[in-house]
């Protein structure tokens, strides 16, 4: 059955970006993120990051770096970053996103990878590097507008 920020247990209503934030309970397989929100016009790029803590220095290690590209030819990057070092990209040629216009994006948690979703339709699937249970961070930065991140729990 779909899912909606309306099944969300826990909701963040519209964060000031760049915005960093817990993942309540941590994250688990079966878990689902639902962000909402707008890309603005002329947007370059924007990125979700899903994170082993917030630290800045030395920067956290992010699980998954969804990284949205509007300019030049469009496209979808994820990567990682493990000890502050970027490891080998996932690009994907595809663009689900319009600049100007709103967007829901889901993150599905799975055993073996993330799968990512972009208003209604599947989009990528990027395995896991680093062990979800890892992961307990979000963030989101960049040509973004948020207007909802939900967290729904699995059952
Ligand atoms: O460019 O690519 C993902 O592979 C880098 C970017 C970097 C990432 C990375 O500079 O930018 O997108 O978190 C970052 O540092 C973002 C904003 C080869």
């Amino acid at each position: 059955s779909p899912m909606s920020v309306a099944n969300a247990k826990h909701t963040v209503l519209n964060p000031v970006t760049p915005y960093t934030g817990p993942i309540p309970g941590g994250l688990h397989p079966g878990e689902i993120i639902i962000i909402q929100g707008t890309v603005p016009p002329d947007a370059d790029r924007f990125q979700i990051d899903l994170s082993s803590g917030s630290s800045t220095k030395p920067r956290s290690d992010v699980a998954l770096h969804f990284s949205p590209r509007f300019q030049g030819s469009p496209c979808v990057v994820c990567n990682s970053l493990l000890q502050e070092s970027w490891g080998k990209e996932e690009t994907l040629h595809q663009l689900p996103y319009k600049c100007g216009a709103p967007f829901e994006t889901i993150i599905l948690v799975h055993d073996d990878a993330f799968k990512v979703a972009v208003n209604g339709s599947h989009l990528l699937e990027y395995k896991h590097r680093i062990p979800v249970n890892r992961v307990d961070t979000f963030s989101i930065s960049g040509n973004v507008r948020v207007h909802a991140i939900g967290y729904i729990p699995n059952s």
